[in-house]
């Protein structure tokens, strides 16, 4: 399906919050999710508000943040939500038993399934993990609630690869109403009737990787060569001397021009 557009893309899928994902991308014409790693709250929401404009969906690592409160940090999110039209991403990599995933999703202090749109899981624990946190989905909540597998990661040395991908895209298939795509490098293969969301971590425009293994790729090699859909851009964002609003505008803008010169 890489060289549909999203709004077509939008209008055959029968998954609600595929369908919202995509519109919102035609609506503000971005693939750009941020992923704002902060660790205060005011950091936190002041990121998002900033880059709010460009992108689609908020990846959060909810459990990095200091001085997480429920009130205080989850509601006001959703106010933001609400204002700038974006989906909530929490790249929280479950990876246990059917029965732990579940707790882990809708409870303690985090409950994430009660406002994160998209949360993601590995694959190393079998088919019972999308199981689990299905069954907590539906427990929780009547919004829509789709899981990402993490078929591939972007960090030197990953084992994530070969017939491991494989088989975590297998899993993916044994419930196709709830996940909804993939964690991956490139676009993955699809059989008939199937549609997946591929979002890619590791991109970077000025930067080849970090000090600990992350890799970076650019826009036009994630989603023009290898035909992803979301960009995922975090310190490229917000690092160390850079303005949120220069290089949100900058990435929602390559990622954009990526897509249409792939579509074509
Ligand atoms: P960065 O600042 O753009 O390097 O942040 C990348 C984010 O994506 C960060 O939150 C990681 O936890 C996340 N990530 C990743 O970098 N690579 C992966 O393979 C996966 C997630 Br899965």
């Amino acid at each position: 399906m890489s060289s549909m557009s999203y709004a077509e893309r939008a209008t055959k899928t029968s998954n609600p919050l595929v369908k919202k994902l995509f519109t919102i991308m035609e609506e503000k014409k971005t693939n750009l999710c941020a992923s704002v790693d902060v660790r205060t709250t005011k950091e936190f929401l002041e990121l998002i508000e900033k880059l709010a404009p460009f992108i689609c969906v908020v990846k959060t690592h909810i459990d990095i943040l200091d001085d997480f409160t429920y009130d205080g940090t989850i509601l006001p999110l959703l106010e933001l939500k609400k204002k700038h039209n974006f989906l909530i991403f929490e790249d929280r990599k479950f990876a246990d038993i059917g029965n732990t995933v579940k707790l882990q999703y809708s409870a303690g202090v985090y409950k994430i399934s009660t406002w994160a749109d998209i949360t993601n899981a590995h694959g190393v624990t079998g088919p019972g993990i999308v199981a689990g946190l299905k069954a907590a989905a539906e427990e929780t909540t009547t919004e829509p609630r789709g899981l990402l597998m993490l078929a591939q990661l972007s960090s030197k040395g990953s084992i994530a690869t070969g017939e491991y991908t494989k088989q975590t895209i297998d899993i993916a298939r044994t419930d196709k109403s709830f996940v909804v795509g993939f964690i991956a490098q490139h676009k993955v293969e699809e059989q008939e009737g199937e549609d997946w969301v591929v979002m890619t971590p590791g991109v970077g425009l000025d930067d080849k990787g970090d000090a600990l293994g992350q890799q970076y790729r650019t826009v036009s090699e994630v989603v023009g060569k290898e035909g992803c859909d979301i960009i995922i851009v975090g310190r490229g964002l917000f690092g160390k001397g850079r303005d949120p609003l220069v290089e949100g505008k900058r990435y929602q803008e390559a990622g954009w021009n990526s897509y249409l010169n792939r579509i074509q």
